[in-house]
């Protein structure tokens, strides 16, 4: 019964003074860095778009932020980021990625996004992460990163769909709050879905004994 460490989308454009940044969104590299030291199985997720990708609102004459009207379930329309091989793309340099033993790059076709590191947003198309996991014999996965309200609640609620038991770290995600009450919503739907929530302190000690 293994367990692996998620990283979700650690990347430039998600700190502050990227493209998409979410608010503090650097303050939890610490303590990932401790989880990635703590967790032999580590995948960190890249988001990994190509130019003119359909969830920019720049690719539909729209402002950012507005509702996708090609979208049958609801989607929003965001800033161009994280486009595959600029700055914003990379990790963030504090980021110890030298440790993770994967690394699952996601939303890499031009019409269909992926906000979880298990499926694609067409909910059907896997991203291959729950084979490579199960055949290392994980049972459980720890999930941290950005963003609380997309990728990490969607990372979340698909692993858990797909049968992993789930551990999310209160303290090593951080959320965009969109709409405010978004990052609240996340945690009650993870939480109504069956995750648990664990702190990064508890983890690492658990790990260690
Ligand atoms: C994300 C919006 C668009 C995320 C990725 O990592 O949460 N959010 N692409
Ligand atoms: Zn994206």
């Amino acid at each position: 019964m293994e367990t692996a460490l998620i990283v979700v989308d650690i990347q430039n454009d998600f700190c502050p003074g990227g493209a998409l940044a979410v608010p503090n969104g650097d303050v939890i590299i610490e303590r990932v860095n401790r989880l990635l030291s703590a967790y032999p199985i580590s995948v960190l997720t890249q988001d990994w778009h190509p130019r003119a990708h359909c969830s920019f609102a720049s690719s539909k004459s729209l402002p950012p932020f507005s509702l996708d009207p090609e979208s049958v379930v609801p989607s929003i329309l965001w800033p161009d980021h994280c486009v595959a091989g600029t700055f914003g793309a990379d990790f963030h340099p504090a980021l110890h990625t030298w440790k993770a033993r994967c690394i699952l790059r996601k939303g890499t076709r031009r019409e269909l996004d992926s906000y979880s590191a298990i499926m694609e947003n067409d909910k059907k198309t896997p991203t291959g992460l729950a084979g490579f996991l199960s055949s290392l014999g994980v049972t459980r996965v720890l999930v941290c990163g950005l963003a609380t309200d997309y990728c990490v609640k969607s990372t979340a609620l698909d692993a858990r769909r797909v049968g992993f038991k789930v551990t999310v770290v209160e303290d090593a995600v951080m959320g965009i709050d969109a709409k405010p009450g978004d990052i609240h919503a996340a945690f009650e739907e993870m939480r109504l879905a069956g995750c648990d929530f664990a702190m990064t302190a508890d983890l690492v000690n658990w790990a260690e004994k």
